[in-house]
């Protein structure tokens, strides 16, 4: 649902029958299709999406094992190894109340409204809200840019029988999304009502920005004639992986390359394979550790965040610090789909990002997404000429405010059987 907002919606079932009642008439007939969304001409103003957490399923009375054990356990419940603090995280997704959540997506706020406003009218006080977040693509020119300023959204598996890949996209089974289809890990043992459903792995993650700021402009990384402004720029490029532009370092390892970047037929055909002594791209940056390509094989996930939050202020970019007024915090909403949680989202968390010895001794932790739970960590190879020294993040720049695991059912699965 690629929108400029979305409305993430998380509520509690009060009432199964009555909510259910609601599912089948009034919410099942409006959910947004695939097929819909491949083409621009069927998009419909507000795409509509449901689903449901472990709890939410309990209260539907589908009981039944979907074959995923950390959907199961819910996400606090599968945390430890990420490191958060849970102390940081939102109360709702702490409690027990979060049942599921409807994504909303439109180009105007005003359309998710009204198609919200027609929702909890056929809902009345079946689901009542627990919580809700507003994401929303950044003004201008950031469009497309998550808040630390890099294009996002670029590098996606391409699921085979979905149109055609683009170069350097891996094709990836159906199976590795939806679930009973081919490449699914555990099709055999799956319920039949979860067919073509989706795991999806919702965290809030805010992100610190004028900190990450500060940071590149202590941390230049001067390689020839670069000024100590295009050394900062260059700092931030490794730890990522591509430029703010897109433009990846494997393909344009010293200097931006704008053209390369707006071009999706070269902007994600590369792999690391000639890269082993990490010279071009450090094993460090966040997408060589999410995603190593040719060095080893990859979990895979179908990203679909949206930032959250406002622009940074000029008080907070004076002083190079986050304001503690909760209305302006900002991050990303972040959204993961996957057959088998424990292998994908969580795996590559886990135990790439928060790993510092993946993918070789010595790497430090994904200087983005990897956590120590609060504490200084290192990262190497943002230096290419001095690869083994170590760079230290004394405050994380993102920060788990927590999230939940939530099941997708196909639209069939709402309309025939989970709502009757
Ligand atoms: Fe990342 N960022 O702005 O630095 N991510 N990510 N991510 N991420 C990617 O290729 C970012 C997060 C992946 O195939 C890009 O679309 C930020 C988590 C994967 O080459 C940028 C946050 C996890 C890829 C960012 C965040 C991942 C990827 C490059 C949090 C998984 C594809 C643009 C606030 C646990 C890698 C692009 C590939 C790309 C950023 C979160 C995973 C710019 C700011 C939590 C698999």
């Amino acid at each position: 649902m690629k929108k400029k907002r979305q409305l993430y919606w998380f509520f509690k079932i009060e009432n199964s029958t009555e909510f259910k009642a609601a599912l089948h008439t009034d919410i099942s007939p409006i959910l947004t299709s695939t097929t819909q969304l491949l083409d621009v001409s069927t998009q419909p103003i507000t795409a509509v999406n449901i689903a449901f957490s472990q709890r939410g399923l309990n209260a539907l009375n589908f009981t039944e094992d979907v074959g995923d054990p950390s959907f199961s356990h819910g996400q606090i419940g599968d945390v430890e190894p990420f490191h958060d603090r849970v102390e940081e995280w939102v109360p709702a997704f702490k409690s027990e109340n979060v049942h599921g959540v409807l994504m909303l997506a439109s180009d105007t706020t005003s359309n998710i409204d009204a198609q919200l406003l027609s929702i909890e009218a056929a809902l009345h006080s079946s689901a009542t809200k627990v919580y809700s977040l507003e994401g929303a693509a950044r003004p201008g020119s950031y469009e497309g840019h998550e808040h630390f300023g890099f294009a996002d959204g670029i590098s996606q598996p391409y699921v085979k029988g979905f149109g055609t890949a683009l170069p350097g996209q891996e094709s990836v089974d159906p199976g590795q999304f939806l679930l009973g289809e081919e490449g699914d890990p555990l099709l055999p043992s799956r319920p039949s009502w979860s067919k073509d459903g989706s795991f999806l792995a919702f965290r809030q993650l805010q992100q610190f920005v004028p900190e990450f700021k500060k940071f590149l402009l202590d941390n230049p990384t001067i390689v020839g004639s670069m000024t100590p402004e295009e050394g900062s720029v260059f700092t931030g490029a490794r730890m990522v992986g591509r430029w703010k532009s897109g433009a990846p370092l494997a393909l344009a390892p010293l200097s931006d390359d704008l053209t390369l970047a707006a071009d999706p037929t070269r902007n994600n055909n590369f792999n690391f394979s000639e890269d082993e002594d990490f010279i071009r791209c450090p094993f460090s940056a966040h997408i060589r550790k999410t995603a190593p390509r040719d060095n080893l094989p990859t979990a895979h996930i179908l990203r679909s965040g949206i930032p959250y939050g406002p622009e940074v202020t000029d008080e907070e970019r004076a002083l190079n610090v986050s304001a503690t007024d909760p209305a302006l915090e900002r991050g990303l909403a972040f959204v993961a789909y996957q057959s088998f949680i424990p292998s994908s989202f969580a795996f590559i968390q886990a135990v790439w990002a928060n790993n510092p010895d993946f993918h070789v001794n010595g790497t430090g932790l994904d200087p983005i997404v990897g956590t120590n739970g609060g504490s200084p960590f290192e990262f190497t190879g943002i230096d290419p000429y001095n690869v083994s020294k170590p760079l230290t993040v004394l405050q994380d720049f993102v920060v788990s405010r927590g999230g939940e695991y939530f099941f997708a059912p196909s639209i069939s699965a709402v309309r025939d059987i989970l709502s009757v």
